[in-house]
């Protein structure tokens, strides 16, 4: 039997990344589609997209009215991944920071070793960064640490945003309680899949910093994402995430 997957890759102003990191996906296995879903970014993502996309069945867009965040961006893509009956759901930057390659371990370790999320980690031996800064590592790896001690979830890399899930465990989350943005999203959907009995797995990835394109990354996001996880804890308390 021959499953599909969709690789969902939002994107802002990535009109330096995109088309290569389409390319890079699709060679990649001919079961794997790509989502695009751009916020209208102003350099005119979206329109290379459109282009491309006339030739090429297995690329995806969705075009939304403006810059409405990380999570939604998520949340509409696997929305339209499931209606359209793909087995397996990727999470993926357009700024190859995540090694378009290592999906493939990513779907392995779901199709094969049969895990409902891997998430492709820095944390975990054999996993790494490449170009990051000290200040970037440092607020990444406390993040993680802060996350674990207040959730008691045992991830290593809970703030990565480079996963594939099932399509089995998607179709049971709520995405109307799923309403953190940034960080705090990647943080929120990990938690809600540790607390309704999901398998999860880490599979370690080399993230390296962007070569290409702006970064969006801002204080307000990291603030967001130290809130939220207090938030996250106190819900769980009365059983907010038990989605069945
Ligand atoms: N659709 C959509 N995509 C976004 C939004 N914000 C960021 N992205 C995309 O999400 C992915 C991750 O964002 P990045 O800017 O790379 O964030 P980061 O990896 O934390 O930071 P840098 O790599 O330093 O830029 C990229 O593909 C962005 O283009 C948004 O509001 N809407
Ligand atoms: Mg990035």
């Amino acid at each position: 039997m021959s499953t599909k997957s969709l690789i969902i890759i939002p994107t802002y102003n990535e009109s330096e990344n995109v088309l290569d990191i389409i390319a890079a996906v699709l060679e990649l296995d001919n079961r794997f589609h790509v989502l695009i879903v751009d916020d209208n970014s102003p350099d005119g993502t979206a329109a290379l997209v459109s282009q491309v996309q006339q030739s090429e069945p297995r690329i995806h867009l969705l075009k939304r009215a403006g810059k409405l965040g990380l999570g939604t961006a998520y949340l509409e893509g696997f929305s339209y991944g499931l209606k359209n009956g793909f087995e397996y759901l990727f999470e993926m930057d357009a700024d190859f920071s995540h090694n378009p390659k290592d999906l493939l371990r990513l779907h392995e370790a779901c199709e094969i070793n049969h895990a409902d999320l891997a998430i492709g980690s820095r944390y975990v031996s054999g996993g790494g960064l490449k170009d990051w800064t000290f200040d970037r590592i440092l607020l990444s790896r406390m993040a993680s640490l802060y996350v674990r001690a207040i959730t008691g979830m045992p991830i290593m890399d809970s703030t990565a945003g480079f996963k594939c899930y099932s399509a089995t465990l998607l179709s049971k989350f709520d995405f109307n309680k799923i309403t953190c943005k940034g960080y705090a999203f990647q943080i929120e959907m990990k938690y809600a899949a540790f607390l309704n009995g999901a398998k999860i797995v880490e599979v370690p990835i080399i993230f390296k910093d962007r070569e290409k394109g702006q970064s969006k990354m801002n204080g307000s996001i990291i603030t967001e994402a130290i809130k939220a996880v207090i938030d996250m804890k106190r819900k769980s308390m009365r059983s907010y995430y038990k989605f069945s």
